[in-house]
């Protein structure tokens, strides 16, 4: 997608602070933290939103779901506990219409879902 911010991450014509790379996945810190780790995990092809995920599409996010477990141990968050999350479409907040998830942890954020 030509005015896709993330795609354009993906592609390198914007700079990320990438923390891991398959031929499928790319993670990068977020640039507006909300918790000491934070960090986005995105596909490579462009997917709009978890409602654009299909059965065509889908086998990528085992990609994600390894990618978050391999960053998590990375950056040593993986005993203390995490959250992996998907904001999906405006109610929910999703600003970059590109599928990602927030990995985010690195301090206690309680029990509540929000
Ligand atoms: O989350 C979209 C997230 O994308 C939000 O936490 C900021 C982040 N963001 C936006 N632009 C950039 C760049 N250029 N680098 C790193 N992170 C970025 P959402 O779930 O859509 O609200």
């Amino acid at each position: 997608m030509n005015d896709c911010i993330f795609c354009k991450i993906i592609n390198g014509e914007i700079p990320s602070k990438k923390v891991y790379e398959t031929d499928k996945v790319y993670a990068f810190h977020d640039i507006n933290p909300e918790a000491p780790v934070h960090v986005l995990i995105v596909p490579k092809e462009h997917i709009a939103s978890h409602n654009e995920l299909s059965s065509e599409n889908v086998d990528v996010m085992k990609d994600i779901h390894l990618a978050a477990n391999e960053i998590a141990r990375k950056l040593g968050i993986s005993e203390s506990g995490y959250r992996l999350i998907n904001n999906c479409g405006a109610d929910a907040g999703q600003t970059v219409f590109h599928l990602h998830y927030h990995l985010a942890g690195g301090t206690a954020m309680g029990s509540k879902i929000l």
